[in-house]
């Protein structure tokens, strides 16, 4: 595997992953330096650190350039160390050099974190020691020298894109709608770095209604087990009259049984169940987990119901195709009217396929943010407000007994929070303050 004594390696981003990839790094003994874009750092670290520009010359003598996620590979100076032959990787392909334990690899543009949590969920229920790590929060070098029997790993297609010697026990791409455009540029080359999942699994879980979540060469797959909402008579599917899960045609669970609502949690629910039979675990211990799993903060999570209105808290739709999804999985089970607050930071997405829905199934629109005019322009009669508060205060004047409101963005927080939670709390705060 990697060798890491003695070499001169560059850590390029010191955020969560650049730190432990220092901690990993010097107790393996390599020559380190540090680099981040930021003019200050509120760390104490042992190893030399390089603050604002990058130090192209240390980058192009490096052995080794370590990146985080955040750190985009599109620039001129990583183009020119890239064609320099210098090895630029990041924290998984380290893991994946030294990990000797199964790991279950998710990604896909929706639904990484609540699958993760779900199929983690399932493997503690059967009794197995599970440790989550990747994209949730958890930089994946951390994990190697804990107690485990298993890993469940989130992965992003920024962290995809430095990855090469991962070899999942069972790996899945969940769905692939455009996010990230400001950083893979289109969604071919975001799609690529996602489907890289499936290089080297040994079973791929596979979502039958989606193309452009299948793996690039079927032909390479040797064990697949698939889900979808269409009929199937193999793998997991969805009985739309009795509201089931099927697997293999056959009654699995019902949704009456699950705490998680909407369409898009049936399928998170197949997927994780694939995942986990896949990697051994019993039927009875998927199931239990299944039904008695909550959701996630921040994830179309009712944060309050006052007078008989519903005040739903979806600041993760960081994306187009995660408020299509709050509004398909919310719609029949509203009775009044849906108030939608979107808005934000678009990160370059094109918003038309939103247009449809706003059109048919939300009756009241409020936009805030920075692109929250390009969204606002889809739907006559629209209300365009300055902050979250003031789009809380506004909805709450158009308001009826069994209306929604819901607060489901489809852009990043960026513009104007520190991330996802921060707006998520913001949109609660000020809906309790409508009460007092
Ligand atoms: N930095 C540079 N140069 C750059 C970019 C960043 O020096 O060009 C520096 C920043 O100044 C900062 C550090 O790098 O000091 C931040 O690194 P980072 O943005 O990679 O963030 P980490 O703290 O290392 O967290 C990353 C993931 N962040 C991103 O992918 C942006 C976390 O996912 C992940 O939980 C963590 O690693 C552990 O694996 C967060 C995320 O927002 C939740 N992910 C995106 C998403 O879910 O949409 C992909
Ligand atoms: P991720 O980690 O991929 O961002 P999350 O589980 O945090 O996924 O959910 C992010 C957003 O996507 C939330 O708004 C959630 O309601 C929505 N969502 C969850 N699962 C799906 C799915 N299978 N398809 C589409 N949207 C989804």
């Amino acid at each position: 595997s990697l060798v890491l004594a003695n070499k001169n390696i560059v850590v390029v981003g010191l955020g969560l992953t650049g730190q432990s990839c220092l901690r990993f790094l010097s107790a393996k003994g390599a020559n380190l330096v540090a680099m981040d874009s930021r003019e200050s750092l509120n760390i104490e670290l042992d190893v030399p650190v390089i603050l604002g520009e990058l130090d192209i010359k240390l980058l192009l003598n490096a052995d080794l350039v370590v990146v985080s996620p955040g750190v985009n590979l599109n620039t001129p100076v990583f183009k020119q160390v890239i064609e320099a032959g210098v090895k630029v990787i990041g924290d998984i392909e380290i893991f994946a050099q030294f990990n000797t334990k199964p790991v279950i690899a998710i990604t896909g543009s929706n639904g990484k974190t609540t699958v993760t949590h779900l199929v983690a969920a399932m493997c503690k229920q059967a009794g197995k020691k599970v440790l989550m790590g990747g994209n949730v929060g958890v930089p994946v070098l951390d994990l190697l020298d804990q107690d485990a029997d298993i890993f469940v790993l989130e992965l992003s297609s920024f962290q995809l894109d430095t990855t090469y010697s991962l070899q999942p026990l069972v790996a899945t791409v969940l769905n692939v709608s455009e996010d990230h455009l400001d950083r893979h540029g289109d969604l071919f080359s975001y799609q690529q770095a996602k489907l890289k999942i499936f290089d080297n699994a040994q079973v791929s879980v596979i979502n039958r209604d989606d193309a452009l979540a299948h793996p690039i060469d079927e032909s390479k797959i040797t064990e697949a087990l698939t889900f979808g909402l269409s009929a199937s008579e193999q793998g997991f599917s969805w009985d739309p009259e009795k509201q089931h899960i099927l697997l293999d045609g056959q009654s699995f669970l019902s949704s009456q049984k699950c705490l998680l609502v909407g369409q898009h949690n049936m399928l998170n629910i197949q997927a994780a169940a694939a995942l986990a039979l896949s990697a051994g675990i019993d039927q009875a211990s998927i199931k239990l987990a299944a039904t008695e799993f909550n959701g996630l903060p921040h994830r179309c999570q009712t944060v309050s119901v006052h007078n008989n209105v519903r005040w739903i808290n979806d600041s993760k739709a960081t994306n187009v195709g995660a408020t299509l999804a709050a509004i398909y999985g919310l719609r029949a089970s509203i009775q009044g009217k849906l108030i939608l607050i979107a808005g934000g930071d678009g990160k370059g997405a094109d918003f038309s396929p939103l247009a449809e829905v706003l059109q048919n199934s939300v009756e009241v629109l409020i936009t805030f943010g920075r692109d929250g005019h390009q969204i606002a322009a889809l739907k006559e009669g629209t209300f365009q407000v300055n902050n979250l508060t003031e789009a809380v205060q506004l909805a709450a004047q158009h308001v009826a007994v069994n209306d929604v409101v819901l607060l489901s963005p489809a852009c990043a927080s960026l513009d104007m929070f520190t991330n996802y939670q921060e707006r998520g709390e913001c949109f609660a705060q000020a809906v309790k303050e409508l009460a007092a």
